[in-house]
């Protein structure tokens, strides 16, 4: 039988325990798990490969994607590296110019000294990504909208070149979450998550996360998954399986708030340009329609006229959001994207995409959305 969102999220991967009768899923708080002769085990060798909190929290992954096979990680990057490992000293990748900066980061400092080449292109234009495929192209990978100027990019259009090409396409799902949208569905091989953020929801844990319907890839990342490591405890796992369960309340809330926030931003005049996909003279607002559930939680923000030193004093005087990094947990956060999360990128590099020093970036949180309104009239009076 196949279920509807909210049904997966509460139950998907997870039975009651099977010696306790646990309805929760217990911590399986153990390394290694004993074999009554070499290989003769219940499915369970060593918990760096397996554990049983952290499985049910992939299968619930898995489910809420619409993929066949969920793996978690010790964070974001984690999952992001496990991927790269599947490319070879000549191979390229093709991905967006406005990206999370430690993505950038992993791109341009750690795999290209392996020989990888990584091109950047504006993937809101799918022409774009055709036009930068070459016979060596093995990865597109996207993110959308993206991070931190909410650029949409068609992941169908995406895939449907991907596959012509017959190119891995990889689509970092973290400011959606599955609850708005499917990358799966519309053509991604691979779905990647930073799990710290809506998916956990609580911003009490770092992690990662792939989806896939593949099997021989599964096989493939799963083999790096265990001989390199870079997987979550049995504590993470069970925070994030229990944040899970109200990602579909959470996801709506959000939601509403930054329709409001958006709203009452739009025509501020300390405000010069708002990033919000839910506006229709948003330039990706129409393909937002087509495959997302609503708009999502983020909103980006450039100030009028103000330069670094306003921008830290604007981004400092905040009393209900918390200046800090990260997204997507239910309380509000602002982050300045160009000393704090987008910090690594070069200063040209960021600007030329709207990485600006008068950026701001809002996650949204769940928090009353009157106090919100008011937190922000209050700093920007
Ligand atoms: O932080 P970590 O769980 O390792 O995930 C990295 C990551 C990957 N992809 C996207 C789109 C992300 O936003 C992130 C992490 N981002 C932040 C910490 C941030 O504040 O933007």
């Amino acid at each position: 039988m196949s279920y509807k969102f909210a049904t997966k999220a509460i139950h998907a991967g997870q039975e009651a325990d099977p010696t306790t009768g646990a309805v929760m899923t217990p911590i399986y708080q153990t390394s290694t798990y004993k074999q009554a002769s070499p290989g003769d085990h219940k499915g369970y060798e060593y918990s760096r490969g397996t554990n049983p909190t952290r499985k049910a929290l992939e299968d619930c992954l898995a489910a809420l994607e619409n993929g066949r096979f969920g793996l978690a990680f010790a964070s974001g990057m984690a999952a992001t590296d496990t991927v790269l490992r599947l490319l070879k000293p000549g191979d390229e990748v093709v991905t967006g110019d406005d990206l999370y900066g430690g993505s950038y980061r992993i791109f341009t400092k750690v795999y290209e000294q392996y020989g990888i080449r990584f091109v950047f292109v504006n993937t809101a234009d799918a022409e774009e990504v055709r036009a930068a495929i070459t016979p060596k192209t093995k990865l597109i990978w996207i993110e959308t909208p993206s991070n931190p100027t909410l650029k949409l990019t068609d992941i169908k259009a995406v895939g449907d070149i991907a596959k012509e090409n017959k190119v891995l396409y990889v689509v970092d799902n973290t400011f959606a979450s599955p609850y708005l949208q499917n990358p799966l569905d519309l053509g991604a091989d691979i779905v990647m998550h930073s799990a710290t953020k809506y998916l956990n929801g609580h911003s009490d844990v770092v992690m990662g996360a792939l989806i896939l319907n593949d099997e021989d890839l599964y096989k493939q990342l799963w083999f790096y998954y265990n001989a390199v490591g870079g997987t979550p405890g049995p504590q993470d796992a069970f925070l994030a399986l229990r944040g899970l369960k109200t990602l579909h309340v959470r996801m709506k809330a959000h939601c509403e708030n930054a329709h409001k926030i958006a709203a009452f931003l739009k025509d501020h005049p300390k405000v010069d340009k708002i990033y919000w996909p839910g506006f229709t003279d948003h330039p990706g607002h129409e393909i937002a329609k087509k495959q997302m559930r609503d708009f999502g939680g983020m909103i980006s923000i450039v100030l009028k006229g103000a330069d670094l030193q306003e921008t830290f004093r604007i981004a400092s005087r905040f009393k209900v959001f918390t200046l800090a990094e990260s997204l997507g947990g239910v309380e509000s956060l602002i982050n300045h994207p160009a000393t704090m999360t987008h910090g690594s990128i070069p200063k040209e590099i960021r600007e030329s995409v709207g990485v600006v020093d008068n950026l701001l970036r809002l996650s949204v949180g769940i928090e009353d959305v009157d106090d919100l309104i008011a937190d922000l009239e209050q700093v920007l009076a």
